[in-house]
């Protein structure tokens, strides 16, 4: 098992990219450290085809700067985990006080083949009520057949303390005309984005939002689809403002 200590994790992402784990040495851990209360964002991507890994998060729950381990057993607090299936991207955003924390990567034997090379982003953004988004991309839903979005779509979810972000990747289709995605259900304050991901590196940089709706309160989000393109590769945000809530996203085809 190898530690790398990251320090204090702050807004712009650290990404470790190219990683292996091996049949010898299955997990790698991320140590690292927040001084105030934060979204912790971990996002772990382009993980090799045919192989599996998973992410745990763990609270350095007895404060000894380390991630305790017995009989194979983790003592330290798992606070949240993502355990999706092949090599489908595995995220996690969750608001946690100011300590010490330990993100974890684990090969999942029983879906790879030998070594498993990974990618793994790590960011801590503003919490709510001065919530500054995730600015990771893990591709949590594909919309539509095999991305592209070709009949009208909804996804009912939640946003909130415990998951502050939630991401579809999604394209236009040539002979389906999108009018618009909308954000309804809402009790308490969500908010949508539409980024265009144009350096592939799965993080939002300067520039890359192409639009957004941030209506207060339970109000509905919209953002029309007439500004984005065919051909193009989207991620569209659903993000907790304030408070707790469930979600309906629409994409509402023509
Ligand atoms: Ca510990
Ligand atoms: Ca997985
Ligand atoms: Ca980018
Ligand atoms: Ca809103």
């Amino acid at each position: 098992m190898s530690t790398s200590n990251l320090g204090t994790l702050r807004s712009t992402p650290r990404s470790k990219n190219d990683s292996t784990l091996t049949t010898s040495d299955p997990t790698d851990v991320y140590k690292f450290r927040l001084t105030g209360t934060s979204n912790i964002n971990l996002s772990l991507n382009e993980i090799s085809s045919g192989d599996d890994a998973d992410l745990r998060l763990y609270r350095d729950s007895n404060r000894n700067g380390r991630l305790d381990i017995r009989n194979g057993v983790v003592l330290d607090e798992e606070i949240a985990s993502s355990v999706n299936s092949s090599n489908l991207d595995d995220a996690i955003n969750v608001q946690a006080n100011a300590g010490t924390y330990f993100a974890r990567v684990e090969r999942y034997a029983p879906g790879s083949s030998g070594t498993v090379t990974y990618d793994l982003d790590l960011s801590a953004t503003s919490p709510s009520p001065t919530t500054s988004p995730s600015n990771l991309l893990p591709k949590e839903f594909t919309v539509g057949d095999a991305g592209t979005v070709v009949r009208d779509q909804t996804y009912s979810d939640a946003v909130g303390d415990s998951d502050t972000a939630d991401v579809y990747s999604f394209r236009l289709s040539r002979n389906h005309r999108l009018n618009s995605i909308d954000l309804s259900g809402l009790s308490d304050d969500a908010d949508i984005r539409v980024i265009q991901d144009r350096n592939r590196n799965r993080i939002v940089d300067a520039g890359e939002v192409i639009a957004s709706s941030t209506n207060g309160g339970n109000s509905m989000d919209s953002i029309s689809a007439g500004q984005l393109r065919t051909g193009v590769n989207y991620f569209l945000q659903v993000y907790q403002y304030s408070g707790n809530t469930d979600y309906q996203l629409t994409f509402d085809v023509a």
